[in-house]
């Protein structure tokens, strides 16, 4: 089976904590801060590489997570940082954020890489914090929070060659004879629904094809399923149009082959553009001088493509069909990278919060309650042991004008200020 997305969870490291020291020494009897700072936490990295081929791992295994930084320690010294944590994806996986669908990379090339999740930086240790008023601070930084986010992986089947044609002319018919793929076949339409991937074993290098869902008119409006698929032909290099010239179903081969082309041109310009080879199937159930089959291959050969007559179960004609597929790969550039369609999402401005330094008050009962992202931050970097520290924390608070808001809301020496599930007393004058 093909799995082609995945949903996982990716959670970046911690920053260390600063750390809060003084220095011992004998007969030094007040030594000054030497806490360090804490190590900065791993980032979660997507890099994609060219040996994997499905999403299959991130079935099993779906919590990621980078180390946590180390915090500070004694004498200035340093905590570690945190590893990264480097998650390997398949060439061509789309990475989108879940929460808002937003594409947050596209992993094209081989070794292609980006973060999507940050650590934490490392938290100040208290070493940095005197100054000439403050001897002897007792209190430090808190490392950054981790980020944790759930990201979807999704990978467009990267085939070289898309089998595209009418339903139940013989695509799958002609995978399961050319590679080790058991798609289903039987002779209904849309016997396919989903798409079948296959390695062509042929020469020195293989060629990956798929097997997608009949096209019928109107496919590139949504009619039938084929237009599910388009896209997974989008990025293939060459194209095997298969036309079942038996007229097995009544219908004409040529008005088969115009029909199918003209939706490949309307759902994007750019599929009838690429390189197209001919498998004239059901060559049993006709022959090579029926005059419909005479008729079909110099119409076809007089637009330019090349006409291969083939019976696919029985094996008859498959190997120069193959073998010509191989030499034009081998003759063609890459030119998938153009084909992009997607809308990147900026992901840096993601981190760009403008709420960030803002603080929400209200009361909860006779509680007064203030909320905020930087007062998280400085919060939880607060050693409510140390009136410094505290200090430190009030005089933010006051600086952005929060003790305004809650005097107005009434505010009184006495009252019980909230923040997280720290409570204080509010005293006039600190
Ligand atoms: N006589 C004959 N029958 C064939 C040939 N190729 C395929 N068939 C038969 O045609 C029917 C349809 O084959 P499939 O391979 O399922 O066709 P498909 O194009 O994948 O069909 P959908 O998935 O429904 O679009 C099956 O019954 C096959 O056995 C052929 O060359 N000669
Ligand atoms: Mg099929």
């Amino acid at each position: 089976m093909f799995v082609d997305r995945a949903k996982i969870t990716i959670r970046s490291g911690k920053g260390g904590n600063g750390c809060v020291s003084f220095r011992r020494e004998p007969f030094v009897p007040e030594g000054g801060p030497d806490g360090g700072d804490g190590g900065k936490g791993g980032d979660v990295i997507f890099v994609a590489d060219g040996n994997m081929r499905t999403l299959m791992d991130f079935r099993y295994k779906r919590k990621f997570e980078a180390e946590s930084g180390q915090d500070g320690m004694k004498k200035k010294r340093f905590g570690k940082n945190g590893k990264d944590l480097i998650i390997k994806v398949p060439v061509g996986t789309l990475v989108l954020d879940e929460e808002t669908g937003h594409l947050m990379k596209d992993l094209l090339h081989d070794g292609d890489s980006f973060v999507a999740a940050k650590g934490g930086k490392g938290g100040k240790g208290n070493v940095n914090f005197k100054n000439s008023v403050r001897q002897a601070p007792n209190f430090a930084e808190a490392g950054g929070v981790a980020k944790e986010r759930n990201v979807i992986l999704e990978m467009k089947l990267i085939a070289d060659v898309g089998l595209v044609g009418f339903p139940n002319v013989g695509k799958s018919t002609l995978l399961s004879i050319s590679t080790k793929a058991n798609p289903k076949i039987a002779n209904y339409h849309f016997t396919t629904i989903t798409p079948n991937l296959g390695v062509v074993e042929i020469f020195d290098n293989g060629f990956i094809m798929a097997d997608i869902a009949g096209i019928i008119e109107g496919a590139s409006e949504g009619a039938g399923l084929g237009h599910f698929f388009l896209k997974h032909i989008e990025r293939t290099k060459l194209l095997i149009h298969v036309v079942d010239v038996s007229g097995s179903e009544g219908r004409d081969p040529i008005e088969d082959f115009d029909k199918i082309n003209a939706e490949l041109e309307k759902y994007n310009p750019k599929l009838l553009k690429k390189p197209q080879i001919v498998a004239a199937n059901k060559i049993d159930l006709t022959d090579e001088e029926s005059e419909t089959y005479l008729r079909f291959k110099e119409y076809v050969e007089k637009k330019g493509y090349k006409v291969f007559p083939i019976s696919a179960p029985i094996n008859v004609g498959v190997h120069e069909l193959l073998a010509e597929a191989a030499g034009m790969l081998q003759s063609l550039e890459d030119d998938s990278e153009d084909d992009m369609q997607y809308e990147l999402f900026d992901f840096e401005a993601d981190a760009v919060d403008p709420d960030y330094r803002t603080i929400r008050a209200y009361k909860d009962g006779n509680v007064f309650v203030l909320e905020g992202k930087q007062l998280d931050k400085i919060f939880n970097s607060t050693n409510f042991n140390d009136m410094g520290s505290i200090r430190y924390l009030y005089k933010y608070i006051e600086k952005n004008g929060a003790i305004d808001q809650l005097l107005e809301m009434g505010l009184e020496e006495g009252d019980t200020i909230r923040i997280n599930d720290y409570e204080m007393e509010y005293v006039d004058e600190f």
